[in-house]
């Protein structure tokens, strides 16, 4: 059994644990492999006696072509990449389980939804849309959150953002969205961006893009890590419970950690100075025993109300306000163990969302509809060929059989005479399973369709903007300045002159005159009021866009960086310490040079890493720490970048004893984000305020006097 596995602090009876061990064992560890204490050998299972030096004719002769280890080796190496992904390339991901809350058959009659007794194991993935797989994590982006639930009905995945809405309506459009936001044509640039003239070209030209932009605009789409994004199924999908009865909901999940953002200068930096800072902080959270955990739900709107809205159901560019639809709680999801092997599980993991199970279908949304098709199309190219459900990673844990055969990679070997249906040499099994209310045939949702074939697009999906200007509006203030800041930087990356009028004057104008105006002016572009009749969303302001209404109530996994010096104060650092290990977060000692610093009492203290390493950038909030040191201190420039860096980037700092000394040194103005104390007991209960509530907002103003 895989060890890690056993560190899962999730609360669970021995009786239920021991239910879902057959079920996890089957589906992961058939496949694993592992060497330990095994002989090298090749592909044949021939033992090898030399893997250093390859087959010669004299010890300086040329090398032999009857090395036929040497050609295996080097062929498998040869073709160990496969195509990445065309949209979605960089990811990480993580296995975890899903436990429903009780109460769920008067929607579904999925049962890994309804049974609260067993742990439906799951396997995650999260990625940035636009780069390819060597990218940056860091960058402005939507990110993808996709989850594959292993049930004993099948496999289910929801292919989800961490938006609640798409930049288009209809799949036909999906090409030229991507190709627009990809780097451009002629020169492959810009890497990991969308801060170019075709995204915004295309944008521009779109008005139904208008809400997506707006939510990648905003601090959305900088998250400061991957465990405190919100998730979303966007579309409107089905839920059919046992009698038959079908309500139409949108997936949320919602993280336990709180929502986070970087700021765009921290984001940008960690770009060059720590490129996997996402799937960094995922693994190292998860290794270190802080299983990240979501809350799934539903906001259920019954077929009777399908009309009853200012918007369509069926549009991807709308958000139902949770003002007008609350979201009921159907479950629980954590995340607890890293894989194994990167290629094996995070890259060759094939999700789709035509993969449903009795209980779950579709609506007729035209942006889910060409979805259902693409996703298996683009695995026959990516993992080569059709057997890829047979992937450890994509294989359901229930039984499976049909007649499909062979094909590519085939990796099982059918037994029978019979792969055809009737049959009698077989008789007739694999056999077909009527359906029922719990574990039988799936069978589609029975919606009357009555309507002409056309191509042509509803008139209920033509409102482009009231939603746009509701999450806007739904902001607060600071939130509501990064995205005027994120559509000046983004803009200001666009060569031609006349996309960006026509993104400020087509499209902002018609969101916000105030916003608009405030791009336009940065921009030197003078902006007029819409002459268009506007039309306004029957909610104008929502309290569940903001940050503001996903502050944790806790500090847990925060990193707070300890700085250091030769002759600190050990009585500081072991009330720090004792302060971090209560409230579950990570104190990291950061010395000058990754030696141990020795302390007043001429003791040494650990090294974590080194100043010039960790930068303040990785860190939540810092602590300068008091000793008899204070000329040395002001003689570190690299300290004292870290402060400033750390100020600018509005985290809590902590000036001990006579480091407060450093503010002034440093011209930073004191302000509720720094603390000072003799004693670090006195102000912890305050800084663990400052740390879960994350950034000191009211500090902007300030931070922007300090050089980036
Ligand atoms: Fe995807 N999308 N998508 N997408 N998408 C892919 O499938 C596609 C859309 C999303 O971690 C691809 O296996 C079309 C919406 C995620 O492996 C591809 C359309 C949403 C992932 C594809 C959309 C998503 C993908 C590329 C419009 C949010 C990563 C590789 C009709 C609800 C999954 C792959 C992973 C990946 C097609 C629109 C989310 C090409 C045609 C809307 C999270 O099949």
């Amino acid at each position: 059994m895989h060890d890690k596995s056993n560190k899962s602090e999730v609360a669970g009876t021995d009786a239920l644990d021991k239910q879902n061990e057959s079920v996890k064992s089957k589906q992961l560890d058939d496949h694993r492999s592992d060497a330990t204490g095994q002989a090298l050998t090749t592909n044949q299972g021939v033992k090898i006696a030399d893997n250093q030096n390859s087959l010669k004719a004299g010890v300086r002769g040329s090398t032999l072509l009857e090395d036929f280890i040497l050609r295996e080796k080097i062929t498998h190496f040869d073709h160990e990449r496969i195509p990445e992904r065309i949209v979605h390339a960089r990811g990480v991901g993580a296995h975890g389980y899903f436990q429903a809350y009780a109460g769920n058959e008067k929607f579904t009659k999925a049962g890994f939804l309804t049974n609260p007794d067993i742990q439906t194991p799951i396997f995650v993935r999260i990625s940035t849309v636009q780069g390819p797989r060597g990218s940056a994590d860091t960058v402005r982006d939507i990110r993808g959150f996709a989850i594959k639930f292993y049930t004993q009905e099948g496999n289910y995945d929801l292919v989800g953002n961490n938006a609640p809405v798409f930049f288009i309506q209809d799949g036909i459009k999906f090409p030229d969205f991507v190709h627009a936001v990809k780097p451009e044509p002629h020169n492959e640039m810009p890497t990991g961006a969308s801060a170019h003239d075709t995204f915004w070209d295309f944008v521009s030209l779109v008005p139904e893009t208008a809400h997506a932009v707006m939510w990648a605009m905003s601090d959305r789409a900088i998250p400061r890590n991957l465990r405190s994004i919100q998730g979303f199924g966007v579309h409107t999908f089905r839920l059919i419970n046992a009698e038959g009865k079908g309500i139409f909901v949108k997936f949320h999940w919602t993280p336990k950690q709180g929502l986070t953002q970087l700021v765009w200068d921290e984001a940008q930096k960690l770009g060059g100075k720590d490129p996997d800072f996402h799937r960094r902080d995922l693994y190292e959270a998860i290794e270190k025993g802080f299983y990240p955990e979501w809350e799934l739900g539903i906001q259920i709107v019954e077929e009777a109300d399908e009309m009853k809205f200012d918007f369509d159901l069926l549009d991807p560019t709308k958000i139902i306000p949770e003002e007008l639809v609350p979201v009921t709680p159907i479950g629980k999801f954590v995340l607890n163990r890293n894989v194994d092997n990167y290629f094996s599980e995070i890259e060759q993991v094939a999700f789709c969302p035509a993969h449903i199970v009795p209980g779950i279908d579709f609506s007729n949304d035209p942006l889910l509809q060409a979805r259902l098709f693409s996703y298996t199309d683009t695995q026959l190219s990516r993992l080569g060929g059709p057997n890829f459900h047979q992937l450890p990673i994509n294989k359901p844990v229930c039984p499976f059989h049909n007649n499909q055969r062979d094909g590519m990679h085939q990796m099982s070997i059918p037994r029978g005479q019979a792969s055809y249906q009737p049959n009698s040499i077989d008789q007739n099994w694999p056999t077909e399973t009527a359906p029922a209310a719990h574990d039988g045939g799936f069978e589609s949702y029975q919606e009357r369709i009555d309507g002409k074939k056309i191509r042509a697009r509803s008139d209920s999906f033509s409102d482009h903007f009231s939603q746009a200007r509701l999450y806007y509006q739904s902001l607060a203030p600071h939130e509501q300045k990064h995205v005027v800041d994120a559509y000046t930087f983004e803009l200001s990356k666009v060569q031609r002159l006349h996309i960006r009028e026509r993104e400020v004057q087509e499209i902002l104008s018609h969101i916000d005159l105030d916003l608009a105006q405030q791009v336009g002016k940065n921009l030197g572009i003078e902006v007029t009021a819409s002459k268009q009749a506007m039309r306004t969303s029957s909610v104008t302001k929502s309290a569940k866009l903001s940050f503001e209404a996903f502050v944790p109530s806790d500090i847990k996994a925060r990193k707070i960086a300890v700085l250091v010096h030769d002759k600190v104060n050990q009585a500081s650092i072991d009330a720090i310490q004792k302060w971090a290990k209560a409230e579950h977060a990570v104190a990291h000692i950061l010395t000058p040079t990754p030696a141990p610093v020795i302390n007043h009492q001429h003791g040494k203290v650990a090294s974590n890493g080194m100043q010039k390493a960790e930068p303040s950038i990785a860190y939540d909030a810092v602590i300068v720490v008091d000793g008899d040191n204070d000329a040395e201190v002001k003689q570190d420039g690299v300290t004292k970048h870290y402060i400033l860096e750390a100020y600018k980037h509005l985290k809590p700092i902590v000036f001990l004893g006579t480091k407060k000394n450093l503010l002034e040194a440093l011209q930073l103005v004191q302000d509720d984000g720094t603390l000072i104390s003799d004693h670090f007991e006195q102000l912890q209960d305050q800084f663990k305020d400052l740390i879960r509530h994350h950034r000191i907002w009211a500090r902007e103003k300030a931070a922007e006097a300090i050089p980036a």
